[in-house]
């Protein structure tokens, strides 16, 4: 789903405005008025997505930032006054001369009538545009506390050239990059949190959770043994996330620091990596069983 495509919702002068600048070209012709409004109206309709047929992930996604089913009614509400305005026409085409401040009366009615809509598909539109546009490939995500290294493995493993930074907490956006090989085309997101309860994450965190716990197919945890953060809590992340029943693997970032110390880094039953081309590797094969 591309929540980018939304298309924006403004005021309802803005619609009147158009509509009779664009009737007027065309020598005042109520149909031109009509159809402009009924048509952007379903155009902004369409351009949502069809709750009802998103993948479980973005459900969730939707239900923790917007109140669907208002939504939902905002969006009939628009389409509601687009055929309104449209019934007007048939009433008036025929004495339109006559009656056009009669006709603009109500059809300004409607409009005023949709205002509070409008305001609230905006609202959600702009809500909905900060969604990461996950797609639907075999996802990898990538775990860790911040700082550790993370996005610069991202970097490393992907052709993505997200923004890296020397200090804690700056990750604005889940950042997301494709390994391609052949027709084959792997996603891999830098979910960024360290799974607080769910009341106490920011929009990031939570999108990156739910990443995680619906879309990811493997989890590839960073350990930093330089330890922006101890080395106690890097081990409790790494137990929560088990509890998520997908296979996780451990990345050992910082290796030109460390040097030979990350050898003596040892996990039961699961397998690490020191190396981003191997990392890659075992990707590629996981993602074809
Ligand atoms: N020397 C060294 N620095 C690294 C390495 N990986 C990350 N860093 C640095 O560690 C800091 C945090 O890295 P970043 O990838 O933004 O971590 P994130 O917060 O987990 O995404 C940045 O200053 C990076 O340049 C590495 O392998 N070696
Ligand atoms: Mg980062």
């Amino acid at each position: 789903m591309d929540f980018q495509k939304i298309i924006e919702v403004r005021e309802p002068e803005f619609y009147l405005d158009t509509a009779i600048r664009k009737s007027k070209l065309k020598g005042e012709q109520i149909s031109v008025f009509c159809d402009y409004i009924k048509n952007t109206f379903d155009k902004i309709v369409i351009s949502f997505p069809s709750f009802d047929n998103l993948s479980e992930f973005h459900k969730e996604l939707v239900a923790n930032f917007l109140d669907y089913d208002l939504t939902k009614k905002h969006l009939g509400t628009l389409k509601w006054a687009g055929q309104r305005i449209k019934s007007l026409e048939s009433q008036y085409k025929k004495t339109f001369k006559e009656d056009k401040r009669e006709f603009f009366g109500r059809a300004s009615s409607i409009m005023r009538q949709v205002r509070p809509s409008l305001e609230y598909l905006e609202t959600a539109r702009k809500k909905l545009r900060e969604f990461p546009n996950i797609k639907d490939y075999y996802t990898v995500c990538v775990v860790g506390f911040p700082n550790v290294g993370k996005t610069t493995l991202l970097t490393k493993i992907t052709s993505s050239k997200p923004e890296i930074n020397s200090y804690a907490f700056t990750t604005k956006v889940i950042n997301i990059g494709y390994i391609k090989q052949g027709l084959q085309t792997i996603q891999v997101l830098d979910t960024p949190g360290t799974l607080n309860r769910l009341d106490k994450m920011n929009q990031i965190e939570k999108q990156a959770y739910l990443a995680l716990k619906y879309t990811a197919n493997l989890i590839v945890y960073v350990f930093d043994l330089t330890e922006p953060y101890d080395l106690e809590e890097q081990f409790k992340l790494f137990e929560k996330l088990r509890e998520l029943d997908t296979e996780m693997i451990v990345y050992l970032s910082k290796k030109d620091l460390l040097g030979k110390k990350l050898d003596e880094f040892k996990l039961d039953n699961t397998k690490i990596f020191q190396s981003p081309k191997e990392l890659v590797e075992y990707i590629l094969v996981k993602s074809k069983n």
